[in-house]
């Protein structure tokens, strides 16, 4: 039996050490890597199977072209030499005739790891495709937080374990970041408290103490009346606040001019329990506040990390002290853009496409996209508006290679489809978003088939098309040795000697993460001057969009929210659930007015579409609000779409993210 190690490659937070254990060559079992601090020897239950995922027989290892029409699936095997063939030509024909942005590349998360994250990059750059904006995610709620906080790294989990209180606000942590519990459960060892602030009563707040049940968008009102309170019965750290921060006093000029009961009507709590959750905060100087970017998935979005994060300064959560801080996301490591993006290979500028509008990218916008170069993404399934998508990928004169590890329903509009290796079988380095590790993998073994990682692909592309820039004959070795020195928080010693395969680094900064007292010359800032930027000001209350639209409130009753669950990695896994399209909570109250039951087949439907999935008739939810948990794959026998077919292009409020949890929809049982 031998033991390899691994980091798992998948987009969450944890980027979690494994330990592989092999029988000739194949894995039998997966474990946590015990010497892994964040790890510490567990793995959630999706990944310790994901060697099944790995090993599959469905995989896709072959290059394969269409036969059928797009949408139905049919593929028959070509060689990987008629693949380049046909790929080349295709790519040489977009350029030539419709000039080179009309080819769009389109990739996110599939794997994190940066030598593949990053592998397109330079490639695109030197064809001069459109460049492509990688907003799906967290951009709001980063671009939010950085506005006040600046990008220094933020506070370490660990320092959750001595914390008096721990506040999970707008993070499902069991299910996102269940690496974090752990933290969580000894702090709560020594007596602390947990609260959770989300819409409904997930796993994370089943599990905690207390659980505020905000307004979906309704946190910067929670966190400005907050910040209300505590400032007028002086609670706050006015300490800190002097000595490290700038503009608090416009901010507190604006809260005085607004009531509580403002506050608190925006943000969906009682005056008393916006109250209670204040006073719970100033009685307990170690605060621990994880924040997630659920609450930033609508056009609030920005607005609310804006507000938590000067609420966490104005209350001391900045001063070092042990057991005080927040952590929206790590930035343990920073990464120099300019190196891990190549941006120097860019010849001309071109145009920026937003992921969130892939579906206007693909049917409205002009010059037309007439080449799709889709790679560690499945966007059908994750992209919102997905009829939109759908009928962008429908277009005859479309030309679209996937390159991918299984069949998803994004595939079956593939012209041509390439098998892509797992991350087990390649190299790579892999920091964490949610802790202070990084790592380096080498393969477990071999590439399945005649699959090939993005750096393969995109290495062996460049050489084809004829590009001789020096960058396309990096190995991956020579590729890591490029980005370690453009790796900020990793040790001189790592950088001159190479990153340990097998091993946790942790970030130099992690002493001093989440301190404004040791970031030399750094300030808080509070409000931001007119000539920061276009987000100027403090955070205050700003409307809904689509939530508080007073037609299409009159026409779809109920507001939704799409968060993931613990079956799917966003809808990596959908694999295994060919079948399932999902449940949808629904309060009892509303149960009774649309005349749903436990279990019944409900259609949701609003004016960008429709989805299936089975009612569950619960007041974990608020009267008024739907919850569809997991990005299920749309292969149901008796639909065709997905969760994302009634979620809205819409962007956030700052940082042009995407909007999943902000969908005015209605609901009807489905009569068969
Ligand atoms: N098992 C599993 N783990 C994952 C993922 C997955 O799909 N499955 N996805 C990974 C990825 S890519 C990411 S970005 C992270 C995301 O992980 P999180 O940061 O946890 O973000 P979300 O899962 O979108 O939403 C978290 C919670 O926010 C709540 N929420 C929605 N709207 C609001 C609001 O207006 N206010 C408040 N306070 N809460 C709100 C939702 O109900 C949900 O309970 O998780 C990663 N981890
Ligand atoms: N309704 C709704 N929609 C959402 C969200 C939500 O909360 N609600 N969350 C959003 C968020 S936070 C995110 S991050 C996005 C995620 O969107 P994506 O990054 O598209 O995530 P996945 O759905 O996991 O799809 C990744 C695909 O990449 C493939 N893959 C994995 N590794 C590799 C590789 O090395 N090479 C190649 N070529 N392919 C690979 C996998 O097989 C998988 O099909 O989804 C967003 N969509
Ligand atoms: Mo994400």
């Amino acid at each position: 039996m031998l033991k390899k190690k691994t980091i798992c490659p998948l987009d969450c937070p944890d980027a979690c050490g494994i330990v592989a254990t092999m029988e000739d060559d194949v894995i039998t079992r997966l474990d946590g890597d015990p010497d892994h601090p964040f790890t510490d020897g567990f793995l959630c239950k999706k990944v310790r199977t994901y060697h099944e995922r790995v090993q599959s027989t469905d995989r896709l290892l072959f290059p394969q072209k269409r036969i059928g029409k797009k949408g139905e699936g049919k593929f028959q095997r070509i060689s990987w030499d008629e693949a380049w063939t046909i790929l080349v030509d295709q790519l040489t024909n977009i350029k030539e005739q419709h000039g080179s942005e009309a080819l769009l590349p389109y990739s996110y998360a599939g794997n994190m790891g940066k030598v593949n994250f990053f592998a397109g990059h330079p490639f695109f750059h030197r064809y001069g495709a459109s460049q492509l904006n990688r907003t799906i995610c967290s951009v709001a709620a980063k671009t939010g937080w950085n506005l006040h906080y600046g990008s220094h790294p933020q506070s370490p989990p660990e320092k959750a374990i001595d914390s008096d209180l721990v506040i999970a606000w707008g993070i499902n942590a069991k299910v996102t970041n269940i690496h974090f519990m752990p933290m969580v459960v000894k702090a709560r060892r020594r007596g602390a408290r947990f609260i959770v602030i989300d819409p409904y009563e997930n796993v994370t707040a089943e599990a905690a103490d207390q659980h505020y049940r905000v307004k979906p968008g309704g946190d910067a009102a929670l966190a400005l009346g907050i910040l209300k309170h505590l400032t007028e019965h002086d609670r706050i750290d006015r300490g800190f606040i002097e000595k490290y921060s700038e503009g608090f006093t416009d901010l507190s000029a604006y809260l005085a001019s607004n009531t509580l009961s403002t506050f608190a009507a925006a943000s969906g709590l009682t005056i008393e329990s916006m109250v209670q959750l204040a006073d719970s905060i100033a009685d307990n100087p170690k605060t621990f506040i994880r924040v997630g970017v659920g609450l930033s998935r609508n056009t609030q979005g920005a607005m609310a990390t804006r507000a938590i994060a000067c609420l966490s300064a104005a209350v001391g959560l900045f001063d070092g002290k042990q057991g005080a801080g927040a952590l929206l996301s790590s930035t343990s490591f920073s990464l120099d853009s300019r190196v891990f993006g190549f941006a120097s290979l860019i010849n001309k500028p071109a145009r920026t496409i937003n992921m969130v509008r892939l579906g206007e990218a693909l049917t409205e916008v002009s010059p037309p996209v007439k080449g799709l170069f889709v790679y560690s993404s499945n966007p059908l399934s994750v992209a919102p508006d997905s009829s939109k998508v759908r009928q962008g990928l429908e277009r005859e004169d479309l030309f679209t290679v996937v390159h991918e590890q299984f069949h998803t329903n994004t595939t079956k509009y593939a012209d041509l489809l390439l098998p892509a290796s797992t991350s087990f079988e390649n190299d790579d380095i892999y920091i964490g978003y949610g802790h202070y590790y990084m790592g380096r993998t080498q393969p477990v073994f071999a590439p399945k088939g005649e699959s090939i990682s993005n750096f393969a692909l995109f290495q062996t592309l460049a050489l084809k098309m004829g590009y001789t820039d020096p960058i396309f004959y990096q190995d991956v070795e020579s590729r890591i040795q490029t980005y370690l020195p453009a790796i900020s928080g990793l040790a001189k010693s790592i950088i001159q000697n190479g990153l340990p395969a097998g091993e946790a680094v942790r970030s130099d900064y992690y002493d001093i993460g989440g301190d404004f007292t040791k970031f030399s010359g750094k300030r808080f800032k509070f409000t931001l001057p007119d000539n920061d930027n276009t987000e100027a000001g403090h955070p205050r209350l700003i409307e809904r969009r689509e939530l508080d639209d007073p037609l299409l409130s009159e026409k779809y009753p109920f507001a939704l929210i799409t968060p993931p669950n613990a079956e799917l990695l966003n809808s990596t896994f959908g694999e295994r659930y060919p079948n399932k399209s999902g449940k949808v909570l629904i309060h009892s109250q509303d149960a009774v007015a649309t005349n749903i039951s436990d279990n019944d087949e409900v259609e949701i439907f609003n004016h960008r579409g429709f989805n299936r999935r089975i009612a569950v008739v619960t007041d974990k939810t608020q009267p008024g609000l739907l919850v569809a948990e997991g990005i299920y794959w749309q292969t149901n026998a008796s639909q065709q779409t997905g969760i994302n077919d009634l979620t809205s292009q819409a962007i956030t409020d700052a940082g042009e993210g995407g909007t999943f949890h902000e969908s005015r929809v209605a609901i009807r049982k489905v009569t068969a």
